[in-house]
């Protein structure tokens, strides 16, 4: 909305809302029947919202002590939960300097009857100026430093980790092969589920690192594991040399089951292509290589 309204003795104001007593009965009615529409189904939305979670069994906890980020499993997790908590922190600092600001300035700079009617003017005063940009620009290039360095670190792949998965995502599941010390088990596919228990499952070993290699040849997908508080993009027509199909984890000394979904809209069936992720411990990863050993079909 652009308006230049002339207040009374001739001072021009940019916007001037609080002064508009021209609203038409008509309007006005229109907008409180608006409202009186929008209630109730702000209310049925907010039902929906509350039922449709309380059915989900793969939202994993989130605690305020996290920032509200579930639980991670893997060694880049806590580098994801640093910056998180880093960037509210700084989020937070800011936002209650700017907050004190507001109430120091509207309780002792408030307008003065006697006093003339313009405060004193501070237009062009340099100093000032230098300080609006300097600060603004340390405050972005902070955050920017610690973005870029921690999103080198997790789009780093050495290339020598010992298990390696090639993630295949298709409409509207996902096809495992994972490959151990030279050996390629079964691949390990899908079908769209409602529960993450029942699509296909990935195990892998605790305190190891996991190159992922992920690829398509159909539409855009998203590999998203909550736990990893990570995800990646599965872009069809990449080359397999390119670095963007890969991303390397190294699982913590955690075990357990975690949901895995696609995290990019890819069609009809989409909320329905879960996985799980079942972090075990070495033995029992290499006994399950064993038994899942892919025969001359390799
Ligand atoms: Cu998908």
């Amino acid at each position: 909305m652009h308006q230049e309204i002339r207040a009374p003795r001739g001072k021009t104001l940019g916007l001037h809302l609080w002064g508009r007593r021209s609203v038409s009965p008509t309007r006005r009615t229109t907008r409180r029947s608006l409202a009186r529409r929008r209630v109730p189904r702000a209310a049925a939305l907010a039902l929906l919202l509350a039922t449709a979670t309380a059915c989900a069994n793969d939202v994993p906890e989130a605690k305020w002590s996290r920032g509200l980020l579930p639980d991670h499993v893997t060694e880049q997790g806590g580098v994801v939960q640093s910056l998180w908590n880093g960037a509210w922190i700084a989020a937070l600092a800011t936002g209650a300097v700017v907050i004190v600001l507001i109430l120091w300035a509207s309780i002792f700079h408030r307008k003065r009857r006697a006093k003339a009617d313009l405060p004193p003017q501070v237009r062009y005063n340099l100093p000032i100026e230098i300080l609006y940009t300097v600060i603004p620009l340390v405050m972005v290039s902070v955050f920017f430093f610690f973005t870029a360095r921690d999103s080198e670190t997790l789009t780093k792949v050495s290339g020598d980790a010992p298990v390696k998965v090639k993630v295949e995502a298709f409409q509207w599941s996902w096809r495992f092969t994972t490959t151990y010390k030279g050996k390629t088990i079964e691949p390990v596919a899908g079908v769209p589920v409602s529960d993450y228990n029942q699509g296909p499952q990935l195990v892998l070993p605790k305190k190891t690192k996991v190159e992922f290699d992920l690829s398509t040849d159909d539409v855009i997908h998203s590999f998203w594991v909550p736990e990893f508080l990570f995800k990646r993009d599965v872009i069809p027509g990449i080359p397999e040399d390119n670095p963007g199909r890969k991303f390397e984890i190294t699982t913590l000394d955690k075990t357990g089951t975690f949901a895995g979904r696609c995290a990019e809209l890819c069609g009809v069936d989409h909320s329905r292509m879960l996985f799980s992720v079942k972090l075990v411990d070495q033995t029992e990863f290499e006994q399950y290589i064993a038994t899942h050993q892919a025969g001359s079909a390799q």
